[in-house]
């Protein structure tokens, strides 16, 4: 941290209280956060960490419309569950509240009067879509129809979920209220808006020209929003459910949720602190230039970050910016995009039933393929092979040795230290620099390196074990294992700092079989952490493996989801180009019956047919042995293409005309076959 700081607000978006959370949430924002935090408070930096649930917006009053209850009751349910599956997974915020408090209903509310009173706003009427059969204005997430680009059906007013373009509703068409069905007229309506356009150059200077040390991603993002240039943003709704425009004539409208959730972090840390008055005044940590205020954002959250809350700030006047807005990218999940609405996520509280007391193998697998730089992907066969092959085998072994050593020779008492040999000076030597690597790391939000250099001091240890072999050399030289173990202990130690801020749980785990409570972050890479005579704990396994029956079960949960949603989405192909009815004519299609039919030997697809054509019989081969067995057909009638010519197969066989079958959403097959049995060879017309 630079000098001229004394203190960091660390904020992390505030997730949207209309479902749960999923480990794109936890990897794209909250984990990094936390390791963070953990990371200042072990410098011991003076720091807060704000959390807490975003519950206005539409999706929350659009999810309590189909569950048929009030919002309220849908953000009271989803913020517990989310509140508590970031508790289990050791996110440690010092606060996390809700937008929906009476701190923020209050303090929201002001800042827009502020900006109000200020003539910061801009007030201007435009045309909006309005329901007249209910009586209300349309939000864009309400409003749907067919998409300008793609023509698919069901588009929504904000974005066509098809072809992902971002829409308005003027774009849509035929656009109708998204529940009802209702069509819409439009409106005059009266709104306020922040002139962005205002702050352009300022914008640019404080962003482009004093923030060049921002990721190249969110620099990226933010320069291209400033040269496509900006424009007016609304900051009201026509809506009920939000926090009410506190302005005389603004009835039936709340403030738009891009503008009160941001103001939510202030909201929250105020809460914090009008409670907890030792940790100062909320204001100290909001106003006081000497405060660092660093964001922790997805990347979809960049421009609401680093430009419409900024000035929205500046604006007001009394606030400090943001000094950094670490965004990263997006997670996927086994090849796609997660997505809540179609199921497509790993959840968290579905995570800690499945893999109960593993929190910190998902915290290490998503660091360590953190989407910091570019769009990454989570696969189950990665998570396993995480576990197995880093955290079990590197990690868990070399402290599971070390700790079984001094066990067995020393009955876990740490040996003295002798002297050193060279090659020991020279492992030593390796790691020395580790707390300066880490902090260096860590400083610039490289949090997948970091975790990285952790890593490499538990393979530091195994190599040194694996090379020193002490179960060889206490045979012949047991006061040389006394050093080799007084070493590896101490390497056991600086694990339990450098992988602190990472992997909490492990780290008291492992501080619990080193037998001791504290070990400062200051002291990493040093050596004398346990002192010789020093009785350690009772050792046991850091990690577990992960069967592959387990992972399997997950795969197989995945792959249910897929067919559910591929069924769910399933829709017609388009119709093919008209032909004449002369051409229709030209196919000869027919009832036939199953005289016999069987497998054909070596072609695990074709069925061979004998059918009953009301002339002479005649073989039909058809590909369809996995949908059909032979007995299931017998008997039956279906109906054939008669004139299709012969088609011959590799072993021979000739086909005398083709079966229809129709090929269901799945690709599985189903026989045509009549309502009402006719004589064999009847034409189909
Ligand atoms: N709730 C959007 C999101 O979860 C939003 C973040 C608000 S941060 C002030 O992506
Ligand atoms: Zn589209």
């Amino acid at each position: 941290m630079e000098k001229r700081f004394k203190r960091t607000t660390v904020t992390s978006a505030l997730p949207y209280a209309n479902g749960p959370v999923h480990i794109g949430h936890l990897a794209g924002v909250y984990v990094p956060a936390d390791i963070y935090v953990r990371y200042l408070r072990l410098k011991g930096e003076d720091v807060l960490f704000i959390g807490g649930s975003d519950e206005h917006g539409v999706p929350v009053t659009i999810r309590a419309k189909k569950e048929g209850c009030t919002p309220q009751d849908v953000v009271d349910r989803y913020h517990t569950i989310i509140k508590n599956a970031f508790a289990e997974f050791g996110i440690s915020f010092d606060v996390y509240s809700r937008t929906t408090s009476k701190t923020h209903h209050a303090l929201a509310s002001d800042f827009f009067k502020k900006l109000y009173e200020n003539g910061k706003f801009v007030e201007l009427e435009s045309e909006q879509f309005y329901d007249e059969g209910a009586n209300q204005f349309l939000s864009d997430r309400n409003i749907k129809g067919q998409c300008p680009r793609c023509h698919a059906e069901g588009a929504y007013g904000d974005q066509c979920e098809k072809c992902g373009s971002t829409l308005s509703p003027d774009e849509l068409i035929n656009p109708v209220n998204a529940l009802t069905g209702n069509s819409l007229v439009k409106r005059p309506t009266k709104h306020w808006y922040l002139p962005l356009n205002d702050y352009q150059q300022w914008l640019e200077q404080w962003i482009l020209g004093d923030h060049k040390e921002w990721r190249s991603n969110v620099y990226g993002q933010c320069k291209s929003w400033l040269d496509a240039g900006l424009k007016p943003r609304a900051v009201t709704r026509d809506l009920e459910w939000g926090i009410p425009v506190p302005v005389e004539g603004a009835e039936g409208k709340v403030l738009y949720v891009w503008f009160d959730a941001p103001i939510g972090y202030i909201s929250n840390t105020k809460e914090l602190c009008d409670a907890h008055p030792e940790k100062g005044s909320w204001e100290t940590w909001w106003k006081d230039p000497e405060t660092r205020l660093v964001h922790f954002i997805g990347k979809d959250n960049i421009v609401f970050h680093c430009i419409v809350f900024p000035t929205m700030l500046k604006a007001e006047g009394s606030y400090i910016l943001p000094d950094n807005v670490p965004s990263n990218e997006f997670l996927n999940l086994e090849g796609d995009k997660i997505s809540t609405s179609r199921n497509w996520a790993v959840w968290l509280h579905e995570y800690l039933v499945d893999f109960p007391g593993k929190q910190d193998v998902l915290r290490y697998v998503l660091t360590a393929n953190a989407p910091e730089t570019k769009d990454n992907d989570f696969t189950w066969k990665d998570f396993q092979a995480r576990n197995n092959n880093e955290l079990v085998a590197v990690y868990g072994n070399f402290v599971n040795r070390a700790l079984q050593l001094t066990q067995k020779y020393y009955n876990g008492i740490v040996p003295p230290i002798g002297e050193l040999t060279v090659y020991d000076e020279e492992t030593l030597a390796e790691f020395k620099d580790i707390k300066e690597k880490v902090e260096n790391l860590l400083n610039n939000f490289k949090f997948r390196d970091a975790q990285k250099e952790a890593m490499n001091l538990a393979r530091i240890g195994n190599k040194y074990i694996a090379d020193t072999e002490p179960w060889k050399v206490i045979k012949t030289d047991p006061e040389r294992v006394k050093t080799i173990i007084h070493v590896s202990l101490q390497l056991t130690a600086n694990l339990a700092i450098a992988f602190e801020p990472f992997l909490p749980f492990s780290s008291a785990k492992l501080r619990e079989m080193l037998n001791v409570e504290k070990l400062e972050w200051a002291k990493l890479g040093a050596m004398d952490l346990l002192s010789a005579g020093h009785q350690l704990g009772t050792p046991s396994l850091l990690f577990e493996k992960i069967e592959d029956a387990t992972i399997e079960a997950q795969v197989e949960k995945l792959l249910a989801t897929k067919e559910a949603n591929k069924e769910a989405e399933y829709k017609a192909n388009p119709i093919k180009p008209t032909v004449s009815f002369e051409d229709f004519e030209k196919l000869d299609i027919r009832v036939g019956t199953v005289l016999e039919c069987e497998n054909v030997p070596k072609m695990k697809k074709l069925l061979k047919f004998k059918i009953a054509d009301g002339l002479e019989n005649r073989t039909i081969v058809s590909g369809i042995a996995q949908h059909y067995t032979p007995e299931e057909l017998v008997g039956k009638q279906v109906l054939f293409i008669a004139n299709l010519a012969p088609r011959q197969f590799k072993n021979g066989l000739v086909s005398e005309g083709m079966i229809l079958s129709a090929e269901n959403w799945d690709g599985s097959l189903s026989v045509t076959s009549l309502l009402k049995e006719v004589k064999p060879g009847s034409e189909v017309k």
